[in-house]
């Protein structure tokens, strides 16, 4: 499959959908958004995969938005429509990558700044190399926190810490990315590709199903009550306990073999 801005891969039950713009820090174009929509398409329609690796080529993950498409013309002329821009292609983007039915982890290979950073942090379980950083650039252009930023700071890292990075705009090293809990772990740049590979390769055996009810619960539970999220759990259990991996679950687990699971 051949794209001009990005890498996919399909291998050993997941994919692995690669940024591949490095001169440009794989900063986000037009083109980008579209073979990026693509690649998504093709990962949801092929049930074989049941995980999925997000990560950059080079030295950066992603700089957010490639901010040579929005070069500023004299005064007079119209400006760039960034609302039409956010409801066309960051913000499909980032339900697209919630909404996926299987569990998606961001490899953060180097420096993933605006809706870069926030791309990354969307992800369901967040691993970035020691040497990555993560910079909510976007105050020092006057713009806020997007792609799901003012949401998933305060969920992940808490007020104090989410106002400091989004009006501060300064880089947030890998260590304290884990510290503050914004992310799950660092591990060292040249372990980070073969350590998401085999965590994907995991994931791709696991009870797909579940995974993503895990998903969509935890996303729920940031605006439920705890009563809401109790129903939500009866009925997602409900559903859940009518699917083979759970049944295959309990035979192997009273069989005393390893499970088989189907994904469903
Ligand atoms: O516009 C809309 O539709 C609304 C949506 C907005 C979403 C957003 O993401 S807004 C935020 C946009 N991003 C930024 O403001 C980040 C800009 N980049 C940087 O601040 C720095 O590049 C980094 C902190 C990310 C990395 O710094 P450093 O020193 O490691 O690398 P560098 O030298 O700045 O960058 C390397 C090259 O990539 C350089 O090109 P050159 O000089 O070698 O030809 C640089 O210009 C280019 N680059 C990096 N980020 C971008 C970019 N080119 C275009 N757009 C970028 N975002």
């Amino acid at each position: 499959m051949s794209f001009e801005t990005i890498q996919y891969e399909e291998n050993d039950g997941y994919a692995v959908l690669t940024l591949n713009r490095p001169e440009r820090l794989n900063a986000f174009t037009g083109v980008m958004h579209a073979e990026i929509r693509e690649a998504l398409d093709k990962v949801a329609a092929n049930k074989a995969n049941r995980a999925m690796i997000l990560t950059g080529a080079g030295r950066g993950f992603c700089a957010g938005q490639d901010l040579n498409d929005r070069v500023m013309g004299d005064d007079d002329a119209p400006p760039p429509d960034l609302g039409h821009t956010l409801e066309t292609l960051y913000n499909p983007l980032v339900r697209r990558i919630r909404a996926l039915e299987m569990p998606v982890i961001s490899a953060v290979n180097g420096v993933a700044a605006g809706a870069g950073a926030n791309l990354a942090l969307g992800g369901d379980l967040v691993m970035a190399a020691r040497s990555a950083k993560f910079i909510q650039a976007f105050c020092r252009i006057g713009l806020v926190p997007d792609g799901g930023g003012t949401w998933l700071l305060p969920n992940l890292a808490g007020r104090a810490k989410a106002m400091a990075m989004a009006m501060l705009g300064e880089p947030v090293s890998a260590e304290e990315a884990e510290r503050i809990g914004l992310i799950w772990k660092v591990v060292e740049d040249d372990a980070l590709m073969p350590e998401a590979r085999k965590l994907a390769a995991r994931l791709a055996t696991q009870p797909t199903a579940g995974l993503t009810a895990i998903k969509q619960l935890i996303t729920a539970a940031a605006s439920h009550s705890l009563d809401e999220q109790l129903d939500l759990e009866r009925d997602t259990q409900q559903r859940l306990g009518r699917s083979h991996d759970y049944r295959e679950g309990v035979r192997a687990f009273l069989g005393k073999r390893e499970p088989v699971f189907k994904g469903e």
